[in-house]
């Protein structure tokens, strides 16, 4: 049934979204209240949905100030910011925009993969300081044919596999259950998918399920020759057992896009050669955020005027 309240959104978007949120549903922007807490403690009541983005979230304060939230519409695929079993508690719904970015992070992936084994971010800097002498660049490592593994085999995860089985690598992946549908080795756990790998790419989904998974004793059977792609969110990795691992050879190197504590990276890291750092990107295209904003208006306003979600999140799986 359609729904009568206020649009509230609490963090930045991008334009298109913002202006089609406003032409069409009386829509608050929290983040340009002077006091945001006085207009929640005034006008909570009247607030039946809430877009936000991955970055933001929904804290548990935010959800409970609003007694009439029906909807938390997120702009992005990651959600793991809002509580969605405490949403589902409340019969509040949760959607996020899944698929239509899946290209553009996985192209990034692997780009991302070839840049930190052949070094191109470095040679790049190379030539720029002057540095160029002939034959003075030091080899790097060939990516065709080598073994990579895929931690977290959902969409994002698949795309990259599908793109990697152009170079004739040899495939494997771990997630909390092994895919009937594929041709890749599984591995039962993270621990074993790096001990059997080149190059651990980091595809799975962030929150408290898999804060953490890529651990110290994960990055040391992954080892000296090893490297590391992450596109999925920083707390998938223990970062302080990431830095040492680069800075130390415990790893060969990185290529990043995500963590910890964005937009801050750690300290150690900007100095370092063999780490690609990206801010963030991985979704950062035209058409990707165009569509990223179309579809997570068309998830606002169905739940508007039908009270349904185009994209619902899906159901934790079970524990
Ligand atoms: C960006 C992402 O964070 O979709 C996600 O989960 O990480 C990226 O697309 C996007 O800007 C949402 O904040």
């Amino acid at each position: 049934a359609p729904r009568e309240g206020t649009v509230l959104q609490v963090c930045p978007l991008p334009a298109s979204l913002e202006s089609a949120l406003a032409a069409h549903h009386r829509t608050v922007r929290l983040n340009e209240q002077t006091d945001p807490a006085a207009y929640l403690r005034d006008h909570g009541d009247e607030v039946v949905a809430v877009v936000t983005r991955a970055r933001t979230g929904v804290s548990h304060d935010l959800m409970d100030a609003l007694p009439r939230l029906g909807a938390i519409v997120n702009f992005g695929v990651g959600y793991e910011t809002t509580d969605v079993a405490r949403a589902r508690a409340r019969g509040i719904q949760v959607s996020n925009t899944p698929d239509v970015l899946t290209d553009c992070v996985a192209d990034l992936a692997v780009g991302a993969l070839i840049d930190v084994m052949r070094r191109l971010s470095a040679a790049d800097r190379y030539v720029r300081r002057g540095d160029w002498v002939p034959g003075g660049f030091p080899l790097t490592t060939k990516v065709s044919g080598k073994r990579i593994g895929i931690l977290g085999l959902g969409r994002i995860g698949r795309a990259i596999a599908r793109r990697l089985e152009g170079f004739d690598v040899e495939l494997s992946y771990h997630s909390r259950t092994a895919a009937d549908d594929v041709p890749y080795r599984y591995a039962d756990s993270p621990h074993a998918l790096a001990a059997g790998a080149d190059v651990l790419v980091v595809a799975a989904a962030g929150g408290v399920g898999t804060r953490g998974l890529v651990s110290a004793d994960v990055l040391e059977a992954l080892g000296p020759d090893g490297y590391l792609v992450n596109i999925a969110r920083g707390s998938v990795i223990d970062e302080p057992a990431l830095v040492d691992a680069l800075v130390k050879g415990g790893i060969a190197g990185a290529a990043l896009d995500v963590f910890v504590d964005e937009p801050r990276v750690p300290a150690a890291l900007p100095a370092l050669d063999n780490v690609v750092l990206l801010p963030h990107i991985a979704s950062g295209t035209h058409e990707t955020r165009e569509a990223m904003g179309e579809l997570a208006f068309r998830n606002l306003h169905r739940f508007m005027t039908e009270g349904t979600l185009v994209t619902p999140v899906p159901e934790p799986p079970a524990a």
